[in-house]
């Protein structure tokens, strides 16, 4: 089944925030932010930009009828800055103005005298200097410190790895106007619209219930919408309430790429200790974690940095710290992988490290460690159901990888300046929010008499198909077609306590919801369908639209069957609750069963480099994936290369570069490069592994939003392997991987 969003997306019909019609008497919103990273505010005048022909107001701290305070888990983040600023991009001032053209221009009049502080970027400068967002965080399993005396090889190393910017389509907005009675509704492009409401609440002083938040899509997020919407819809909300007049804001792409934080840069330290016959024995880790001003998703992500932090592998002693460390730069935030990506690169570059000193490939340790059933992972859940291995075999044998390791010893032998390199990236990724409590979702599904259904569901649609995956599920649970199936919008008033789609988590939760609700109306008309054909309702089910008795036709359609359920009466509307069961976790001592299942897989990276030119192209990546039974492969397959790509321009050529200042260089689609046709690689190739999916996952189709973007990673080090086949002193761990690199590289002496 295709994705039933695909017509409209093709012609341009499906609506976006920026296709909601314009109201009357709207007015435009623009943000004026803080030019510098840290600083008192000395003094603010917004006279000049008041006096602008067609301003209508402006905002700051002082006009908030609640309070200034919009963090997510911790409250260490204010809406607007009061008299300090912590990161450029932090808004200070709210310009309402007829126009959008008049209200980005008025920002302009606006003067600010600051008194300039310190400035920190460097998480490592931050954490000497005492200043974190969180006290660390350690997970730990045996005491590494006790075995690097039974370790015949010990390495320990650094690793660098940049951030990375979501660049979603649609840019971060929300469309605010006033209800009857103080009431506010509010179109927002967020994963988390009970976020959107519950802090629009917090700032005007008023309940959740005077606020009603409906999403219908959203052009892309990737993370970048889960707490960072957040902002805009309380900055929107607030000119809209405080002016009883629809206010919409929309950053343009500058303002978005300056003001909104992205993925956490880190930087760590490894010690990786190995036996004579090559399995880990001891791993210990410390990561700088660059956080940005204020908390945001910072601890949830740390987490589960810590979760990912042996990524495929049994690892018996094992200890791992996290710092994260408070910068000025704006607030780094969730992004697809959140914290694993991150974790996982470190550990790769141990057994990397540890390979290049033994002088055998990464592979021949990657191998000897892999996660078998019934191993534990180091935060004490048991691997289970584990497809690890069976993935990594598969990949050998269906890409031929022994046959490919030798042409490309071949070819290296053969050029001079063109050199070849490859590597396996293995994956496991866990399932479920870290948080337990998130692991909830619920579903409202109404049968029409007709014999057509509404579903409204906490999910949000954001290009990757969920409401394809929520109409696959009432049209397997009510056995019809999913032209009768019509997925709503995500609306606070129909479906409430949203967890914010994320944690690849959404299909599973709000699927889970959609059986639920749709298999209680199903018993109901089951006990109609009975009555009607004469027979008990253990005996009935509904398949093609048609009411079968012992799985014989009744010649009782869906559509009778509906109308007759109707006139008795019966309830055909329900609501469907689901929270993931079984799942616990004790932070004081790290240990329990934080995710519903993992999944696995193999890619297997080849790259060329020109070590004339120090340009590269990733030419075959080659995955073996566990979707499990996935529900709606051209869906789940389509995300799978979505994410590799991702992942590939994370590790290679996206690069966010900060000045000393705190001011983003990397601010436009000029400066930031990210993928496109002409850098994927040449084959890229999803082989679905044969196995049974969990029953935790729905349908038991496996999440698939997150963890194949970590196949990425493989691109960073094959093109590491590349260039190390014409120059073996280039030997550290630092991402993204970027043809400077590279050409600096080429020549690099070992120190
Ligand atoms: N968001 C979140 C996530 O709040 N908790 C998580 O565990 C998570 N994991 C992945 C992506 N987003
Ligand atoms: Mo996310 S990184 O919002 O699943």
């Amino acid at each position: 089944m295709k994705n039933i969003d695909s017509k409209g997306h093709v012609t341009g019909k499906s609506v976006y925030l920026d296709d909601i019609p314009i109201r009357q008497n709207t007015l435009y919103a623009a943000v004026f932010d803080a030019s510098v990273a840290h600083a008192k505010i000395k003094s603010l005048d917004l006279s000049h930009a008041k006096d602008f022909q067609g301003v209508v107001q402006i905002f700051t701290y002082k006009d908030i009828p609640g309070e200034n305070q919009i963090g997510g888990i911790i409250p260490d983040e204010s809406l607007f800055a009061e008299d300090e600023v912590q990161f450029q991009g932090e808004p200070v001032a709210l310009v309402v103005a007829e126009s959008e053209a008049i209200a980005r221009a008025a920002r302009r009049k606006i003067k600010v005298e600051y008194e300039e502080l310190e400035v920190v970027t460097d998480p490592r400068e931050a954490a000497a200097k005492g200043l974190l967002l969180l006290p660390p965080t350690t997970f730990a399993m045996g005491h590494p410190d006790k075995r690097w005396d039974a370790c015949k090889y010990v390495f320990s190393g650094s690793t660098e790895m940049g951030g990375q910017e979501h660049l979603y389509l649609e840019t971060q907005g929300a469309y605010c106007f006033p209800q009857e009675n103080g009431n506010l509704m509010v179109y927002t492009s967020t994963q988390s619209p009970t976020a959107a409401q519950r802090s629009i609440a917090r700032v005007l002083g008023t309940g959740m219930h005077n606020v009603q938040v409906d999403v219908t899509r959203l052009g892309g997020a990737f993370g970048g919408k889960e707490d960072q919407a957040t902002a805009w819809a309380c900055l929107a909300a607030l000119a809209s309430s405080k002016l009883q007049k629809p206010v919409k804001l929309v950053l343009s792409r500058h303002d978005d790429l300056r003001m909104t934080g992205k993925r956490h840069p880190y930087s760590s330290d490894f010690k990786i200790g190995l036996s004579e016959d090559l399995k880990i024995l001891a791993y210990e880790v410390t990561y700088y974690q660059n956080g940005g001003a204020v908390n945001d998703l910072s601890p949830a992500i740390s987490e589960r940095t810590l979760f990912h932090t042996t990524n495929s592998y049994f690892i018996p002693d094992v200890k791992a710290t996290i710092y994260s460390c408070k910068t000025n730069l704006p607030p780094n935030t969730a992004f697809r992988g959140f914290g694993g990506p991150q974790g996982m690169f470190v550990i790769e570059s141990a057994i990397a490290k540890a390979a290049q000193e033994l002088n055998i490939p990464a592979s021949v340790i990657q191998e000897k460690n892999l996660l078998k059933e019934g191993d534990m992972f180091y935060y004490g859940q048991k691997a289970e159901q584990v497809n690890m291995r069976k993935s990594w075999d598969n990949a050998f044998r269906d890409f031929k990888i022994e046959e490919k390791k030798k042409e490309i010893e071949v070819f290296n032998n053969e050029h001079r300046f063109l050199k070849k390199g490859w590597a396996i990236m293995p994956i496991t990724f866990g399932i479920s929010f870290t948080a337990t409590f998130l692991n909830q979702a619920r579903a409202l599904v109404h049968v029409y008499t007709d014999g057509s259904v509404g579903v409204s569901t906490g999910a949000i649609e954001m290009g990757q198909a969920v409401n394809t995956k929520m109409a696959q599920v009432a049209s397997f649970a009510f056995g019809i077609g999913t032209s009768r199936i019509k997925l709503e919008s995500t609306n606070t008033t129909r479906v409430a306590n949203t967890s914010p789609t994320a944690a690849s988590a959404t299909a599973d939760l709000n699927g889970q919801a959609v059986l639920i609700a749709c298999d209680a109306i199903v018993q109901r008309m089951k006990n109609v369908a009975a009555d009607m054909a004469g027979t008990k309702p253990e005996e009935i089910t509904l398949k093609g639209e048609q009411v079968l008795a012992g799985g014989k036709a009744t010649g009782i359609s869906w559509e009778q069957l509906v109308t007759e359920a109707y006139m008795r009466r019966i309830k055909l509307s329900e609501a469907g609750h689901y929270a993931t069961p079984e799942l616990f976790f004790d932070k004081e001592k790290g240990k329990g069963h934080p995710f519903a299942y993992h999944v696995y897989g193999t890619a297997f990276v080849t790259a060329k480099a020109d070590c004339l030119r120090g340009t590269y192209e990733v030419e075959d990546v080659q995955i073996i994936h566990d979707f499990g039974n996935s529900m709606n492969l051209i869906i789940d397959t389509g995300q799978v290369e979505g994410a590799v790509i991702q992942g590939i321009g994370y590790v290679t050529m996206e690069e966010l570069a900060y000045d000393k200042t705190g001011r983003l260089l990397s601010n436009s689609l000029s400066t930031y490069k990210v993928p496109d046709i002409y850098s994927a690689p040449e084959v890229l190739v999803v082989k679905p592994l044969k196995a049974e999916g969990p029953k935790h996952a729905i349908l038991k189709s496996k999440a698939v939003g997150e963890p194949p973007l970590m196949y990425g990673l493989g691109a960073y080090f094959a093109i590491r392997n590349a260039v190390r086949a014409f120059n073996t002193d280039f030997d550290t761990f630092d991402s993204p991987i970027t043809p400077e690199k590279v050409l600096m590289g080429l020549y690099r002496l070992k120190k």
